[in-house]
């Protein structure tokens, strides 16, 4: 087991507190996974799937109240009100102590609990960390084996007093002696998602979904590592990570942060059209991000597995993510067809006859509001099955990036590429990031909601202060910091055709990225940033009308100029902790526009 006396410590009081029936250490096997498994299908939580359709796969239903992380309940616990900022839910750490150990006092009595010690990151690299987490869930177990690296030698690595981030994860459904589970147990109407940046702990209770239970994922390689990333000086960000080879063997690694639905998963695994390019993938969701002696920054991906949307994926939108999920995956809240196989709603195929929906019963019909497959239906897969995943995904050493890019959803206005002036003007680019909301998403579709940095919902402190390390960052890396462009797939002409064919046509985009890393690649100045040439982007082959490859890289000034009270509006929220080196950069924008 371990000799590190204060994680033993910590068990032991957790236990104490939460009184198990049983306790379990996880040594990360591929027989403590089987298991898992094997238990959720005893107990009614899983089904099999067919070992012909999607070998050792299990399909789970939750409970309709618990389909998605829940932003309203997740709470930053710092002691200040200041530190968690305006963009998130505060409430004072003892307080939320004192409604969370009655919650807690024995919440997993007739359960057992599962110590998970995981490595977020290839085990022993300098950029990893570590976090244990304490779950009463087979199915967080499971996921985590696939999302993380568990079990013996992660301890081994912790040693006796390695630094360990504590995660306390329960689904808060204690049953009492001889009482039935049910098939999805939570605790819909108790749910917290609560993080204390200055203990570095995590505490959440009530739901056994995504984000909010699979501890390593949000949670702490977000909002903890935030933290940890501004006070050690370096970056947790919401970022993909792709290789990009050129026909030439020119080989960028490039990070790029979208909000949630804007396709992230899509882009690190892209088919590029053009023809000698190669996109592989590092990571799709996450980027850890430091400085190495040479002077650069470099990234790993802190994950090790996929959890990614169902609806949507198809053959065509994401062919290397269907490989990714052909076999050993979880799927939760899709719908099951007659054969023993998953379907979810644009994927390759009609739905067939007696297909069973996300709620157990049979789908009657297909129509836009009865989904068979929840809006929020996940894949839990290995990033080692995905065949783009590149070569170098795993090297303990990180990979040097050489861009950085921000992207939203916007059908108009925001131009298909720029590149910005100078890091603190890219700075200010992601700081003023703006997104259409998805149907997905809280509020009405298509009203645009800032979400700096895509980070939004994941910053562990405030914004204000994370902005402040963007800069900071700049200032020590100078020079040797990754180039900086926004990108928009998703224009629309005024009779609401796309301008953009998007998907693999995007890697025209990625090759003027590329080409605008090594000082080549044509601009020209607009007051928004450096907008490649019209002739800049590579359209060979694509059959996409003049006017359309203008409007998508026009610079609509009058636009521009409307858009910037919305931008001091956005920074007031912050009051005068906004860095004043953002204000200026608004103030420069303003006066390049008049
Ligand atoms: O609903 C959840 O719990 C998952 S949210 C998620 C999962 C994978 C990658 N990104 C996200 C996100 O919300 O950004
Ligand atoms: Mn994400």
């Amino acid at each position: 087991m371990t000799n590190h006396t204060a994680l033993k410590d910590w068990v032991a009081k957790t236990a104490e507190l939460c009184q198990p029936d049983k306790i379990v250490w996880c040594d990360g096997s591929k027989d403590e996974y089987q298991r898992m498994l094997q238990i959720m299908v005893d107990s009614g939580s899983a089904q099999w799937l067919s070992p012909e359709r999607k070998p050792n796969s299990i399909l789970v239903r939750s409970d309709p109240a618990d389909v998605a992380r829940v932003e309203d309940r997740t709470f930053i616990c710092s002691n200040y009100e200041a530190d968690a900022g305006p963009t998130n839910h505060w409430k004072d750490p003892e307080e939320m102590h004192e409604i969370l150990r009655p919650l807690f006092r024995n919440c997993m009595r007739g359960r057992t609990m599962y110590i998970i010690p995981f490595s977020m990151g290839p085990v022993g690299s300098p950029i990893a960390h570590i976090g244990v987490e304490i779950s009463d869930s087979p199915y967080v177990v499971a996921n985590m084996h696939i999302m993380t690296r568990v079990g013996s030698k992660v301890l081994e690595v912790l040693g006796d007093d390695g630094e360990f981030v504590p995660c306390i994860h329960s689904v808060g459904k204690p049953l009492a002696f001889g009482e039935k589970d049910v098939p999805w147990p939570c605790n819909a109407d108790n749910k917290y998602i609560t993080h204390f940046p200055e203990t570095k702990e995590i505490w959440s209770y009530g739901s056994g979904y995504g984000g909010n239970a699979l501890l390593g994922k949000k949670c702490f390689a977000l909002r903890i590592a935030s933290v940890m990333a501004k006070e050690q000086g370096w970056m947790a960000e919401h970022m993909l990570i792709l290789k990009l080879t050129s026909p030439q063997g020119v080989v960028k690694h490039i990070a790029a942060a979208f909000p949630s639905a804007c396709g992230k998963t899509n882009l690190a695994m892209l088919t590029p059209t053009l023809p000698g390019w190669k996109v592989e993938t590092v990571g799709d969701d996450i980027a850890w991000m430091k400085f190495k002696e040479d002077g650069y920054l470099y990234a790993i991906n802190p994950e090790n597995g996929f959890f990614g949307v169902a609806p949507g994926t198809n053959t065509k939108t994401n062919p290397n993510a269907m490989a990714a999920l052909s076999k050993n995956s979880i799927f939760t809240n899709v719908g099951k067809t007659p054969d023993g196989d998953v379907w979810w709603e644009d994927i390759d195929r009609p739905a067939p006859d007696l297909l069973i929906d996300w709620h157990g019963k049979e789908w009657v019909h297909y129509d836009s509001v009865n989904k068979a497959a929840h809006p929020n239906a996940r894949f839990t897969a290995p990033a080692s099955q995905c065949p783009v995943i590149a070569d170098n995904w795993e090297d303990p050493a990180g990979v040097k990036i050489d861009a950085i890019l921000f992207g939203g959803r916007r059908s108009t206005g925001q131009p298909l590429a720029l590149q910005s002036f100078s890091w603190e003007h890219g700075t200010f680019l992601g700081s003023t990031m703006a997104s259409q909301k998805t149907a997905a998403a809280a509020g009405k579709v298509g009203e645009l909601r800032f979400d700096p940095m895509a980070m939004l919902p994941f910053c562990g402190y405030n914004m204000a202060d994370y902005f402040q390390h963007w800069l900071d960052m700049g200032a020590t890396g100078g020079d040797k910091m990754p180039r900086i462009f926004y990108v928009n797939w998703f224009r629309r002409a005024e009779d609401g055709h796309w301008l953009w064919p998007g998907f693999g046509e995007n890697s025209r985009v990625l090759k003027w990225v590329c080409e605008r890393c090594d000082g080549a690649g044509d601009v020209v100045e607009t007051p928004i940033g450096l907008l490649p040439t019209n002739d800049a982007i590579d359209t060979t082959g694509l059959d996409i009308p003049e006017d359309d490859m203008a409007e998508l890289l026009r610079v609509d000034v009058d636009e521009w100029k409307q858009k910037i009270p919305l931008f001091r509006e956005h920074y007031a929220k912050f009051g005068d902790k906004l860095p004043s080196e953002l204000t200026k950069q608004l103030d420069s924008l303003e006066e390049r526009l008049n």
